[in-house]
């Protein structure tokens, strides 16, 4: 299954945040655990997650956009450091980040969608685990990811477009890499309340915007 594509110019500001941030060798996990808003800011804050972009999976027909969705579902897809995270560890994170007790209609509906053999076997591991755990049964569903079709610009980091003086500089500093940034994924999960107080001065520090810029992050954490 293809990574998440970087586009082939960077801006230096960019190959300085994969520098900074990124692993030599990621994999990608891909879930649906609700409206993807969430989950892009959940998963995005935390270390050791590389990347992270929001779409549409799950389904069958071709094309799917934000409304015409065919039979897909609203997911998260994430290339993390499985130096610092098993697959396992980050199904631990979708269960408790979601009702996996309860079937919802299609377009929210909780699944994990395996890119191969391995984590397909690790989450149906981790599902049945959870269901013998709780003496509860498990509705959220484990699939093979088969298409993924990235969702719209507007709903890619939506929790940093909260924060338009900083959405729009990162924006025209990264261009077509804006959702494919480290920075921008760590700053989404801050402008939705995730992360340690020292995880996001680290950050901060170490960000090579404008000081109005950073200013407006630090007033808005
Ligand atoms: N319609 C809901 C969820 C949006 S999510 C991208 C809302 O506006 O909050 O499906």
């Amino acid at each position: 299954m293809s990574r998440i594509a970087l586009p082939t110019t960077q801006p230096t500001t960019l190959a300085r945040d994969v520098e900074a941030l990124g692993p030599a060798e990621t994999e990608t996990a891909t879930f649906g655990m609700g409206c993807f808003w969430g989950p892009d800011a959940l998963f995005g804050a935390k270390p050791g997650v590389v990347r992270t972009r929001v779409g549409y999976a799950g389904g069958t027909t071709s094309e799917p956009t934000y409304y015409a969705l065919g039979d897909h579902t609203e997911v998260v897809q994430i290339e993390y450091d499985p130096d610092r995270w098993t697959y396992a560890e980050l199904l631990d994170v979708v269960w408790a980040n979601h009702d996996w007790t309860r079937s919802q209609k299609r377009q929210y509906r909780g699944v994990i969608l395996a890119h191969d053999e391995r984590q397909r076997a690790v989450a149906e591991r981790s599902r049945d685990a959870l269901a013998d755990r709780t003496g509860q049964s498990v509705e959220t569903a484990v699939e093979s990811l088969q298409q993924f079709s990235p969702a719209e610009d507007y709903h890619q980091k939506y929790e940093l477009r909260t924060l338009p003086v900083v959405a729009d500089e990162l924006e025209e500093l990264y261009g077509d890499a804006f959702t494919a940034s480290t920075v921008a994924a760590r700053l989404n999960g801050f402008a939705a309340g995730y992360g340690s107080e020292g995880q996001q001065r680290d950050l901060l520090a170490t960000l090579d915007l404008p000081p109005t810029v950073l200013d407006e992050v630090r007033r808005r954490l």
